[in-house]
């Protein structure tokens, strides 16, 4: 059982050129060092090379994009994984799990995808406000956008906790498509029978605008009303403990819009309690854990 660690850079999602540099920001703060502690095998795979986003872009050309990009994403897990690892991606923008959902659902995997963040990112072109991607990843990989790609998961995988801020036409398109949408105070007040609805396999994509600005203000998009950063915490490590993770995805992080390194220090303690819930689980492995390196194209 291998951690996989891959930089996602991606601002195809959103033109904001500072989420260029979350990867290289959260390694800063000694990610790897800790993942080595794990007893698990680590393989750092770099970051991939994405393309900027470019707001001159038609919407439709923007979307167009961040399919190319996730596809490659895909190949490049298809091509690594194996059964029981974990591929954990350092993002980007949200865009940044599109590719992920794909490779699981290639790979056979029946999973639930944990969508932790303040948005349900399930606009389509005609709902979004903006046309920006980020916001439209799971209308996207439901079929909802056809002429962009096929879906590759149902609406009843997918589990969307701490939304607190939805577009009209998407919260249409939410309630149409059954797909479980949880507030924070919802989440608090639910969260035993939430966790007990959840699929044996799970991959929980983390937007820092889950978490409220007060504790996370290093985000794009940030919305008032979000889960305190040890709920936030918490809620992770439940997810995962007794249950299979087989991905892990942290977006949204806006390494200028940080004050001191809270939000950073955030994604670090939620990234340290998932791998640790997951490890806990995991069979103990004996010799001394390796890290290497390899480059994504
Ligand atoms: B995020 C908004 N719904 O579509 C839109 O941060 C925001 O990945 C999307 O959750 C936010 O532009 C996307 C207004
Ligand atoms: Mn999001
Ligand atoms: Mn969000
Ligand atoms: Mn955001």
């Amino acid at each position: 059982m291998t951690i996989h660690v891959l930089g996602f850079p991606t601002t195809l999602g959103l033109p904001r050129h500072a989420v260029r540099h979350a990867p290289e920001a959260l390694r800063a703060t000694g990610l790897l060092d800790f993942l080595g502690q794990l007893d698990s095998r680590v393989i750092d795979h770099g970051d991939m090379a994405v393309p900027p986003g470019l707001r001159s872009d038609p919407v439709p050309v923007r979307i167009a994009k961040v399919v190319e990009a996730a596809r490659r994403q895909q190949q490049h897990w298809q091509r690594v994984a194996r059964p029981g690892d974990l591929l954990f991606t350092i993002g980007g923008d949200h865009s940044t799990s599109l590719g992920t959902i794909m490779a699981l659902a290639a790979l056979g995997y029946d999973f639930d995808v944990v969508w932790v963040d303040a948005h349900g990112d399930f606009n389509t072109v005609e709902t979004s406000p903006s046309g920006n991607p980020h916001g439209m990843v799971l209308a996207l990989a439901t079929g909802l956008l056809p002429d962009a790609m096929d879906g590759v998961i149902r609406p009843d995988r997918l589990r969307l906790w701490g939304i607190r801020d939805l577009d009209p036409g998407e919260r249409r398109l939410l309630s149409e498509a059954r797909v479980e949408v949880v507030s924070p105070a919802e989440v608090r007040a639910r969260r035993a029978e939430l966790l007990a609805g959840l699929r044996p396999n799970v991959f929980v994509s983390f937007d820092i605008d889950s978490v409220d600005p007060a504790e996370a203000p290093g985000t794009m998009t940030p919305v008032p009303g979000g889960f305190t950063r040890d709920e936030a915490v918490s809620l992770v490590a439940d997810i995962v403990r007794g249950r299979n993770l087989l991905a892990l995805d942290v977006v949204e992080f806006h390494p200028d819009r940080d004050e001191g390194d809270a939000t950073g220090r955030l994604a670090h303690a939620v990234i340290r309690a998932a791998l640790e819930a997951w490890r806990g689980q995991s069979p103990i492995r004996s010799g001394s854990p390796c890290a290497s390196r390899s480059d994504a194209d």
